[in-house]
This record gives structure tokens, C-alpha cells and sequence, in this order.
């Protein structure tokens, strides 16, 4: 089973007249609300700082998008860039999960090999354009690849993080506090298994089905080629993976996949749905963004007996 690329690929490049997204657009978050695709989606301009900007679509091919970023850097752990949006409607609150790129390190913690920081962020808005910070999930550790289940579960809001290399569940009463006690890991790289050998983190917000939370990943291997692939999880308990198949469901193949800012790349943070098909929209090789397709279903079976 493989997703099926949308035939005028890329959905979004970047626009050589602009200052802030020049060179690169990618890793979207999407949501569909009203009957209308909104995308958030990563930056980078003359000074290689990512931005967010905005652009909106009734068909999720054809977007228009605004003249200036939504959301940009404003202190110095952000300074570098906001990256990797998620987003997921909660009780009629839009809420962003994004990794802020810091200009130093915090205390106590390694810098990045290019002697920044990276901080697991949540924000809020209800109008999508509007975002107010809310706060981290952890700081002082190396940790992104964030994304909030859109509802509660047992009460608390629940989400998806990376501790490298594994992919951990948090638990919070009111996305301000996240006790070490509510993290766990829940799964890691497969070592015997070359496509997710390495890393694994999550993707967009996860799909609540009838057999589980259905979630898509990005992994990459010992070539450092991304690609996705699908887990389920148990619906009232995340914590237990009940599904894994061995086979990923996407991969760069394309030359505006496999060529661009950072070769051999896709990493999605948008899986929405309509109509039970699932818009995969994903950055392609940290350059531009393309959108891909399934029928839930199909993903859903796969998923079940791969
Ligand atoms: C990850 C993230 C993504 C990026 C990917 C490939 O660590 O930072 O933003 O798409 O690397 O470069």
C-alpha cells in the first residue's frame, strides 16, 4: 500500500519576489474547517529564519496565500525559527504544536551541532491567523516532533513526542504543566528493519478510527532517507501500540523529493481528512510541498494487516 501522489505536484514552492519565503515552503500543518483547507507552513527567506505563513484553499490543491508571515520569532529561543507545525481542533480551539530553534543553549543543555536550541512549543488561536504562545512541553533537552490528540482522553489533553530515537506520550490537565510522571515511551526505531532503522517521530494530528488511533511517521534509515509509515495505537490507552506494519507507505522518489534543501526527504505534519480520503501534505526534501492521497480505508486495512 503506498499513498498516491496528487498529478500537478508540488502544492506550494517558494517565491523567488519574496524576502521571507524565497528559498524554501515546507512541513505544512492543515486543517480543514468550514469547508475550506488552511495551511500553515514553514519558511525560510534571505535570512534562513523560518517563518509561518499562511495560505488558504477550497479544493487542498490551489492555495492562495497571504502577503506576510502569521507567525514569526520574538525572543531568543524562538530566534532561529518556528518549525514543523501541527494543529489540532480541540472543543473549537485551534491549538499548534512547533519546534521553537533557539539562539542558545539553555541551561544544562547540549547545543544543537550548530550551537542553537530546540523547544517543543504549544500555541493557540481560533481564528488561525491569530496565535498566542501558550508554553513548552520540556525544555532543556533535545525533544520536537510534538502533536496534540484533537480530543481529551481520560480527561487530560494527550500528546505525541520525540525523545531521540523514540516517540513518547505526555499527558497534561491544561497544556501548561506536563509532569515527567505522565511520559512514557511508547515506540522506537526497529533496528531489524532498514526503512525505520534509526529515528521515528510523528506525523500530523492522529486519525480516531473504530481499531485505533491511526498514526503516520517519518523514519529515516542509515542513508538518512525519510519516509512514512503507519502505526495504530489503542484508543483509550495510546501508550499501547497494537499495529506496526513492516512496510512504509511513502517515500522520495520524485526529483523535487529526492533534490532540494535537504535530499531524500518527506515529513508530513497535515493527514486531513475529507470525504474519507486522507490529504497527506508533506515537505519534500525540506524544499516545497507536495500532497498525496489514500483512501482511509485502504490505510486503515493496511494498517490492520499488513
Ligand atoms: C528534521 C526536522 C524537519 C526536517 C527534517 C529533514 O530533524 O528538523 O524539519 O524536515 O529534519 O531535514
Amino acid at each position: 500500500m503506498e499513498l498516491i501522489r496528487y498529478s500537478t505536484n508540488p502544492v506550494l514552492l517558494p517565491d523567488p519576489t519574496s524576502t521571507w519565503e524565497t528559498y524554501n515552503v515546507f512541513n505544512p500543518a492543515v486543517v480543514c474547517h468550514q469547508g475550506e483547507f488552511h495551511m500553515l507552513y514553514r519558511a525560510q527567506g534571505l535570512d534562513w529564519v523560518s517563518r509561518l505563513g499562511y495560505a488558504r484553499s477550497t479544493d487542498g490543491i490551489h492555495f492562495t496565500r497571504d502577503a506576510k508571515p502569521v507567525f514569526s520569532p520574538h525572543d531568543d529561543f524562538d530566534a532561529r525559527g518556528i518549525e514543523d507545525p501541527r494543529i489540532s481542533e480541540i472543543d473549537g480551539v485551534f491549538y499548534m504544536t512547533y519546534t521553537a530553534y533557539g539562539n542558545r543553549p539553555q541551561p544544562g543543555f547540549p547545543p544543537t551541532h550548530l550551537g542553537g536550541s530546540v523547544t517543543p512549543m504549544f500555541a493557540k488561536s481560533t481564528n488561525l491567523r491569530d496565535w498566542e504562545r501558550i508554553g513548552p512541553l520540556v525544555v532543556g533537552e533535545d525533544n520536537k516532533d510534538h502533536v496534540l490528540f484533537p480530543e481529551k482522553i481520560g480527561g487530560k489533553f494527550v500528546c505525541l513526542h520525540r525523545r531521540p530515537p523514540q516517540v513518547w506520550l505526555a499527558r497534561s490537565e491544561d497544556l501548561l504543566s506536563w509532569p515527567e510522571a505522565d511520559m512514557q515511551p511508547i515506540f522506537g526505531p526497529r533496528p531489524d528493519n532498514p526503512w525505520d532503522s534509526k529515528r521515528v517521530g510523528s506525523g500530523g494530528v492522529p486519525i480516531k478510527t473504530q481499531h485505533g488511533w491511526l498514526l503516520i511517521y517519518h523514519a529515516y534509515d542509515n542513508s538518512h532517507v525519510y519516509r512514512l509509515g503507519v502505526c495504530l495505537l489503542d484508543l483509550e490507552d495510546p501508550t499501547k501500540v497494537i499495529r506496526r506494519p513492516r512496510d512504509f507507505i511513502f517515500e522520495p522518489r520524485e526529483i523535487w523529493e529526492l533534490r532540494g534543501d535537504v535530499p531524500n526527504v518527506v515529513f508530513s505534519g497535515a493527514n486531513v481528512i475529507v470525504n474519507n480520503e486522507v490529504y497527506v501534505y508533506y515537505g519534500a526534501a525540506d524544499h516545497v510541498v507536495g500532497l498525496a492521497t489514500a483512501r482511509l480505508d485502504d490505510l486503515l486495512e493496511f494498517a490492520l494487516n499488513d
